[in-house]
């Protein structure tokens, strides 16, 4: 039975090979792919960012851990499957302005996806002209929009304001999500939904389109 713990340390130690090698046994070993996520990977990352909060980590570190984080994840994403007997709607997602973070991002659009919606990921660092211009081009019937940094999160509201003021606020649903981000914070910028996980953000999207 594959020793989960070594994943775990395998992604704060920044050790790639290790975790994609660990994340295949436990697949073909039939472990659930969320749980492996949730329970190992996901708190592997918070250790880790814990750990450069106090000084113990630095960004190589992070960056190192984020790569070991993703390569794990890319072997889990094809095994993400939802319900998809809704018919389920269009969504564009990206990281605001200033901030690369993407993993949480690129879960919750695995996520989506498995769940039978379309997905269209802009990527990180998605300026408010961005935005706009993918939601003008791909009319999603939701846009959602991470942020890590308390830094760059008020940026949300500045891409709100402008599909206000382009007319296209009505047409699409607005959803926010990352660490610093609360339900508060998301009403306050005028989104229409907030969740704080990659699952609670598919049933969050289902709400929204009433599904
Ligand atoms: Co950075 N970083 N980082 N970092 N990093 C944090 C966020 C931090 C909390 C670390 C810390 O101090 N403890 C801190 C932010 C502090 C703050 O703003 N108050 C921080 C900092 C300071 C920085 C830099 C400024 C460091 C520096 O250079 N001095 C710098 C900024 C760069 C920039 O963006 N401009 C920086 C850089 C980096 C790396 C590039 C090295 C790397 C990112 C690599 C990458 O993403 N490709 C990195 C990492 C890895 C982290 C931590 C350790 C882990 C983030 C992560 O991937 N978590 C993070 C500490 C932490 O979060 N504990 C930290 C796992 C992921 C699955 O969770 O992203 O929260 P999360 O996503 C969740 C939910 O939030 C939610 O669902 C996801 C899945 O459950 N969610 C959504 C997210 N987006 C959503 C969208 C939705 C719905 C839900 O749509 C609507």
């Amino acid at each position: 039975m594959t020793e989960l713990n070594v994943l775990y340390n395998s992604i704060i130690a920044g050790k790639l090979e290790t975790a994609v090698e660990t994340t295949r046994q436990a697949i073909s070993e039939g472990i659930e792919p969320q749980m492996v996520i949730n329970d190992y990977m996901i708190k592997a990352m918070e250790d880790i960012g814990q750990r450069f909060q106090d000084g113990k980590a630095f960004v190589p570190e992070l960056l190192m851990a984020a790569r070991a984080m993703k390569g794990a994840l890319d072997i889990l994403k094809p095994l993400l499957k939802g319900d998809k007997s809704a018919s389920a709607g269009k969504v564009i997602i990206g990281t605001v302005k200033g901030d690369l973070h993407d993993i949480g991002k690129n879960l919750v659009a695995s996520m989506l996806e498995g769940c039978g919606f379309e997905v269209k990921n802009l990527g990180v660092d998605i300026s408010v002209e961005k935005f706009i211009a993918a939601v003008r081009a791909e009319t999603p019937d939701i846009l959602c929009m991470s942020a890590l940094l308390t830094t760059t999160m008020n940026n949300m509201k500045e891409v709100i304001d402008a599909l206000e003021k382009e007319g296209l606020r009505s047409h699409v649903k607005v959803m926010v999500g990352g660490a610093p981000l609360n339900d508060k914070f998301a009403a306050q910028i005028g989104a229409d939904g907030y969740s704080s996980n990659a699952n609670s953000a598919v049933a969050k999207a289902k709400e929204l389109l009433a599904l």
